[in-house]
């Protein structure tokens, strides 16, 4: 009876003898005589104890497979904690900058690093025939992939791209406009990959000191595309709260300057945009990010 009402649906194996199990030890106790009794109350003992054996099992199990995959998704992450903070860079203007605006963004995690070549092609195998000779290393940032490729990639692992809000956040510079480690920019000190004609590719990513996050590559390296879609409108946002940007649009932000770009491009409130189907000039990449709360 049981059996037959969740064949249809659930049905794997295990779930049906499970099932199996329990209409037959249903039959057995309560439809015995009245003469066997004892039997029936000691066979009702046994079909306890054996349930609860199989359940206390598959629950652990499943446990145990949760705690397995969290370090997993989570590696190499950093949470950067919830908070207000001053968005944009009013003096870069509508088609570099944002109106400076207070937003908050709550608790979420991002990657410590640019993806790379080596984890890209890990999930898409056939990326390695067109990677980039700017970028060509197993642990250089991966570039040539559209944002919509970047997209399904975070997806893919159970990721998402950082919105606009989340990624200069992250980038963590005292204000909205200069560089993670302050104001100037001097290639001497080697601070970052970047600066037009100062470098001839890309490095491994990490290659530069961490921003105060412990992030690296925040300017400079790739470019890296988030989830926001473009607008020369600049006007904040109705929603400061954890905001997502425009519904639509034609081109998607990139933040962070390239190996290949101008100083003032990895500036941390420096915009530009692409095309989302655009898989750059060698300079764009992206990292994830995971939202700790559902909206
Ligand atoms: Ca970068």
């Amino acid at each position: 009876m049981l059996g037959k009402y969740l064949s249809g649906g659930v049905g794997d194996s295990m779930i049906r003898s499970i099932v199996y199990f329990i209409e037959f030890s249903y039959r057995t106790i309560f439809f015995r005589p009245v003469s066997s009794f004892p039997i029936c109350l000691s066979s009702f003992g046994i079909f306890l104890i054996i349930t609860g054996v199989i359940f206390f099992g598959m629950s652990s199990s499943q446990v145990m497979a949760q705690t397995e995959t969290v370090p997993e998704i989570t590696n190499g992450m950093v949470l950067i904690p919830a908070g207000k903070f001053t968005m944009g860079c009013s003096k870069f203007g509508p088609e570099h900058g944002f109106q400076e605006h207070e937003v908050y963004v709550s608790d979420f995690l991002i990657d410590r690093y640019e993806v790379t070549n080596e984890q890209y092609e890990k999930i898409v195998v056939e990326h390695s025939e067109r990677r980039s000779p700017f970028s060509k290393c197993e642990n250089c940032p991966v570039s040539k992939v559209s944002w919509y490729e970047a997209a399904d990639y975070c997806y893919l692992i159970g990721k998402s791209l950082p919105t606009e809000a989340q990624w200069e956040k992250a980038a963590g510079a005292a204000n909205g406009c200069e560089f993670p480690w302050g104001d100037e920019f001097d290639p001497t000190k080697d601070q970052a990959r970047g600066g037009l004609k100062l470098r001839d590719n890309t490095s491994s990513v990490g290659s530069y000191p961490p921003n105060k996050y412990g992030l690296y590559d925040m300017a400079g390296n790739m470019w890296e595309w988030v989830a926001d879609w473009f607008s020369i409108h600049n006007i904040p946002p109705e929603v400061l709260y954890n905001p997502k940007g425009l519904s639509r649009g034609t081109m998607k932000v990139r933040r962070g300057g390239a190996w290949s770009d101008s100083v003032n491009a990895m500036r941390t409130g420096w915009r530009d945009r692409s095309h989302p189907f655009s898989r750059g000039l060698n300079d764009i990449g992206f990292r994830c990010a995971v939202n700790l709360i559902s909206k």
